[in-house]
């Protein structure tokens, strides 16, 4: 018996080594050392796509890195993004599987952690359709300018006449932004119904205080270490299930809420209007019950909450931020808002086409700060070629927009701000070195929402106010670590009502 283990073993030896050394001789992408068993995981202390520039810069654009068990292949120059996102699109159109997409992200249906395939396509058209395509937009436009106006009046209120007053413009962009995502869904401001609305608002800050990071929900330390699953860490796990579990409560109230509307109100008010996402959704669930279910649902409107308010307020907190420190492009910009909306109306969908110096201010941010400096991880699901280089199935693709956006051999003066530098830059090879919504298959479907809501909630505040910094030194520019890059000192500014707009302002 012992004898025949041995030959077994030693056949097997024989089979395999030759297929061991073989894969050693792959040309794989330069390294740095890695540590034993956590790889290069300890990169995650500071800033990861800082560091990951810098390591570019010493080991060239293309690099391997090993976090914990998985592989991953990080990329940082437009040829190398060129490759990975047209010949190679398909293969590494998947997104790796974590822990969060099971426990967060209703079992990896909601569609931004979904593998590529038949459910992301169903869901990501139903998206495009119901929430992204131009006739959604129109539609939605009323609730964006509404949240807009809101906001200048609140401006205005607490304005001390023609003095300079202090104001901390973070948490009232997060407020904007959460407020135009709530009113997609359910549309209670528009209905009037602002005391339910209130409330909801409340329970979701209330839920949002227990939120993990962008980083546990997609690359998480027990994504990489999974033994650490079992030995201690399962605490963590246990705090992320209780978060998934009051979140799904509130998800799963918003549709109930809808759900008896729709039955007990025989759509009286001008039907049409009344259309909100969740009506929406809620039809395609009695066409098909059995695929859209309650779940699917609610993955639909987590991911209206999780991509689509802080991306957009922290975009417009960065474009404020960066306009503070240079005045003449602020003074710039709304010059030409002036010339081209007629005074005492505010800025709407159909002006932003004429404000291409508004457009390149919020492209010249993005570039500076793209809040995805890493977009988001990409898996390959087959073998592939990347730079002549040879990339694993179930390698991690990390794309550092940070480091295309600012490397010296692609943008002139790469960190000054010159929103000038996109005049006229239309039809050249943008694509590769400009890419703050990430590109290929997976390529941001609400950018064309986010531009509109930064773009907007931009020009109103140009519009109606005159600004200035808190102080005669700059705007502190360090962002904090993380997936998704918020400035790490709130903005404060100061302002006060322009004469001009002030009838505005102060219209019921
Ligand atoms: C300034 C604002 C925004 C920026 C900079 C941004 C950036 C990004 C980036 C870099 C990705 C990853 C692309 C990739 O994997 O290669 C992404 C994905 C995504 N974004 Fe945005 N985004 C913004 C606003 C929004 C808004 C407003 C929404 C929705 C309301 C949204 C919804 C999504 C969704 C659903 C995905 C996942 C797509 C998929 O996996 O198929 N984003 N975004
Ligand atoms: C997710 O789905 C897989 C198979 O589709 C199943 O084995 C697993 O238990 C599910 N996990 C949860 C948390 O429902
Ligand atoms: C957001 O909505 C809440 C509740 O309706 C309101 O109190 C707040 O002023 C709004 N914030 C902004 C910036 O519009
Ligand atoms: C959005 O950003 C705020 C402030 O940085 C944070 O407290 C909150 O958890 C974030 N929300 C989401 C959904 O990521
Ligand atoms: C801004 O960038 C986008 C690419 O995301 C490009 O299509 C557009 O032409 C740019 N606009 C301006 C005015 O530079
Ligand atoms: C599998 C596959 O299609 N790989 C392609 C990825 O892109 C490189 C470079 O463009 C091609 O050479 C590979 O064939």
């Amino acid at each position: 018996m012992e004898l025949l283990y041995y030959f077994i073993f030693c056949f097997s030896i024989l089979f395999l080594l030759p297929k061991l050394l073989l894969q050693k001789k792959k040309h794989l992408p330069p390294s740095p050392t890695a540590l034993p068993i956590i790889g290069h995981l300890h990169l995650f202390k500071k800033s990861l796509h800082r560091t990951l520039e810098a390591l570019a810069g010493q080991y060239g654009p293309i690099l391997s890195l090993q976090f914990g068990f998985r592989s991953v292949l990080v990329v940082s120059s437009p040829s190398a993004i060129e490759e990975c996102f047209t010949k190679n699109d398909t293969i590494l159109a998947n997104r790796p599987y974590c822990f969060a997409g099971e426990h967060l992200a209703y079992n990896y249906t909601a569609f931004v952690w979904s593998p590529y395939g038949h459910h992301w396509r169903i869901l990501r058209r139903v998206a495009s359709i119901e929430i992204f395509s131009s006739n959604s937009l129109q539609r939605s436009s009323i609730i964006r300018n509404k949240e807009i106006t809101h906001l200048v009046r609140q401006l205005y209120r607490g304005s001390d006449g023609g003095k300079l007053q202090n104001v901390e413009l973070k948490s009232l962009f997060l407020q904007l932004t959460l407020n135009i995502t709530m009113g997609l869904i359910t549309g209670k401001r528009l209905f009037g119904e602002e005391e339910v609305d209130v409330e909801l608002r409340e329970k979701y800050l209330e839920i949002l205080k227990e939120q993990p990071t962008g980083q546990t929900m997609f690359m998480s330390t027990l994504d990489f270490l999974p033994f650490l699953r079992w030995v201690g860490f399962v605490g963590e796990e246990k705090k992320i299930i209780r978060f998934h579990r009051k979140r799904d409560a509130f998800l799963q109230v918003l549709i109930d809420d809808r759900r008896r509307r729709k039955s007990d109100s025989t759509q009286t008010m001008n039907g049409e209007r009344k259309k909100t996402l969740v009506d929406a959704l809620l039809r395609l669930q009695q066409a098909e019950p059995d695929y859209y279910s309650d779940d699917i649902i609610k993955g639909i409107i987590l991911i209206m909450f999780t991509a689509g308010t802080n991306t957009s307020a922290f975009t417009l907190e960065w474009a404020m931020s960066l306009l503070l420190n240079h005045p003449e492009a602020l003074q710039k910009a709304r010059e030409e808002i002036d010339n081209n909306v007629e005074e005492g109306r505010l800025i709407e969908d159909s002006d932003l086409a004429k404000l291409p110096y508004l457009r390149c201010v919020i492209n010249e941010t993005l570039r500076l700060f793209p809040v995805a400096p890493l977009l988001l991880p990409h898996v390959s699901s087959e073998e592939c070629s990347i730079g002549g280089f040879d990339v694993h199935p179930r390698t991690i693709l990390l794309v550092n927009a940070w480091a295309v956006h600012r490397d010296p051999k692609i943008w002139f003066e790469p960190t000054s701000f010159k929103p000038e530098r996109f005049e006229g830059i239309e039809g050249e090879r943008e694509g590769y070195k400009f890419i703050p919504f990430g590109l290929g298959r997976r390529v941001c479907p609400g950018s064309g929402m986010g531009i509109r809501v930064v773009s907007l909630a931009l020009g109103a505040l140009l519009q109606c106010f005159e600004w200035g910094r808190v102080g005669p030194e700059k705007v502190d520019m360090s962002e904090d670590p993380g997936l998704t890059i918020p400035k790490a000192k709130p903005l404060e500014a100061m302002y006060m009502p322009r004469p001009s707009m002030i009838s505005l302002c102060t219209q019921p």
